[in-house]
């Protein structure tokens, strides 16, 4: 989907701007989605050598250092990836679709309501099939209606969903919160959607 590789909202006007969103865009691409296209292999809980990544993305003719990598740690917008306490290894916090990684996330209790950005074109897909976690391992949803907005905005005209998050845990569903505040939940089903019934656009 077009939301797969990830933007970077600095001021990418700049050279410094532009070189930091695309090598943001770059490092989602590998370390969430496809990291055998540089020869890098993540561990289950999403970790890359970031040696490796360096040569790897060198044999893939992008020339990336150890510094511009912090760099765009440090500002990632999202606050999309980590570096171990070692400094040597480096991952994305969430929205992976590569199928050998799955994170250990700390389960917690949501807050009653949680929201989902969408596009108004998948609405009529959504509430007839619920939410689907599509190429990545979950639904992602946010704790404010802004974000959730930004969110949807990326795939067309936004709408964002309400979701009853504390009742559906109170059913059994179980809720994570990547470090990135990003909250994570396998699935949301239809009736949870039409009951909610609370759409903003
Ligand atoms: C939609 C960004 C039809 C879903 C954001 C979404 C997020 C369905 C799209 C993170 C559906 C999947 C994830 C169904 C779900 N029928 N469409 N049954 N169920 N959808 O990109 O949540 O910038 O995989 O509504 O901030 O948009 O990458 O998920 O529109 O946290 O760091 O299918 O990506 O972060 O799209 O975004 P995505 P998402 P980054």
């Amino acid at each position: 989907m077009g939301g797969k590789v990830s933007g970077f909202n600095a001021l990418i006007t700049t050279p410094v701007g532009k070189l930091l969103n695309d090598t943001s865009k770059f490092l989602s691409y590998v370390l969430r989605h496809e990291p055998q296209t540089i020869g890098l292999i993540l561990d289950g809980e999403g970790w890359a050598d970031i040696a490796a990544l360096i040569e790897g993305a060198k044999r893939a003719g992008k020339t990336i250092d150890r510094d511009l990598i912090q760099q765009v740690v440090n500002t990632s917008d999202k606050k999309r990836f980590t570096i171990s306490e070692d400094g040597l290894r480096i991952r994305a916090v969430q929205g992976h679709s590569a199928k050998n990684v799955a994170i250990t996330y700390p389960e917690k209790v949501p807050p009653e309501f949680l929201y989902h950005g969408t596009a108004t074109r998948f609405l009529g897909s959504i509430l007839k099939e619920g939410l689907r976690p599509g190429e990545r391992q979950h639904v992602h949803l946010s704790e404010d209606v802004k974000t959730a907005t930004a969110v949807g905005q990326r795939y067309g005209k936004p709408v964002v969903l309400k979701i009853e998050a504390l009742r559906m845990h109170q059913q059994g569903f179980k809720f994570f919160q990547a470090e990135n505040g990003v909250w994570l939940v396998c699935g949301v089903p239809a009736e949870q959607l039409r009951s909610a019934n609370q759409l903003f656009t």
